[in-house]
């Protein structure tokens, strides 16, 4: 019933591997997050620098060992010609990850409510498992792009489960770097996968490229939830305009028994 309710009247978009739903997250609960944020940055100290770039998949210790930590990652474009910082760390950040949803109370509580375990549920989850988070700033002027990729190529279960959950922060528009995604492209499964097995990251054949003029914009307002199937092809653009585009995402397996989690998964 509370699922019904959940999703009656905000469902604005649906094809077989995306979902958008307007307003899930209140303003209140953007807000809280956002402050939550502001307050672990402040207490970062950017010594721990790694540069977070999806061009070149990150193979460094700090990065790796992202995944059951809340680490900071900066852009790509926030350093001048000697290393340093062009502005300050807060207008740097490109994002934080990947343990959000579990290490900090904050996000742990907006993560695990029972309007998200609702809508996983009327998706048919029976024992959906949180694997990672990020919050991504699309920081104004230099926020990077993240590449068309499916998220089931680093959460792989068997058989493939992963769903993502992806929350505006703020208004999402074009112009600052909001979601596209490739309608359709699901049904033809997973096209690439690479190893984390024994720490290192590794992959047979090199990620795939895609025509981007097949992908549709999903612009949203803040509090917006968008669904992603795990074998959606989706991304996001540079962020040239002044104003920033936080979101917070969340990547989800089923976990009940006949599921596989596979060993070398990051
Ligand atoms: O927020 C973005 O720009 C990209 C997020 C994304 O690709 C994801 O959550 O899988």
């Amino acid at each position: 019933m509370r699922t019904q309710q959940a999703l009656q009247g905000r469902l604005i978009r649906q094809s077989n591997c995306f979902l958008v739903l307007e307003r899930f997250a209140s303003p209140e609960d953007c807000a809280r997050l956002k402050a939550r944020m502001e307050a672990l940055l402040a207490g970062f100290d950017p010594k721990t620098i790694s540069v977070f770039t999806t061009k070149n998949q990150k193979t460094d210790d700090y990065f790796l060992q992202s995944a059951s930590n809340i680490s900071f990652f900066f852009e790509e474009k926030a350093f001048d010609e000697n290393g340093e910082l062009r502005q300050p760390k807060e207008l740097s950040i490109n994002k934080v990850g990947h343990a959000l949803h579990d290490l900090d109370p904050v996000f742990r509580e907006f993560s695990r409510s029972p309007a998200v375990d609702d809508v996983l549920r009327s998706l048919g989850y029976k024992r959906p498992l949180p694997v990672q988070s990020m919050y991504i700033f699309k920081q104004p002027s230099i926020g990077g792009e993240v590449r068309p990729h499916q998220d089931s190529s680093f959460i792989q279960t068997d058989p493939l489960t992963c769903v993502g959950l992806w929350w505006a922060l703020e208004d999402a528009t074009r112009e600052n770097g909001c979601l596209w995604a490739l309608p359709g492209i699901h049904k033809e499964g997973l096209k690439w996968r690479p190893s984390y097995a024994d720490g290192r990251v590794s992959f047979a054949t090199p990620q795939p490229t895609y025509d981007l003029s097949s992908f549709v914009p999903l612009e949203c307002p803040a509090g917006t939830l968008v669904l992603l199937h795990g074998e959606n092809v989706h991304y996001s653009a540079e962020n040239t305009s002044p104003v920033s585009r936080h979101s917070y995402s969340m990547h989800l397996v089923e976990s009940a028994s006949g599921v596989r989690w596979l060993p070398d998964n990051w």
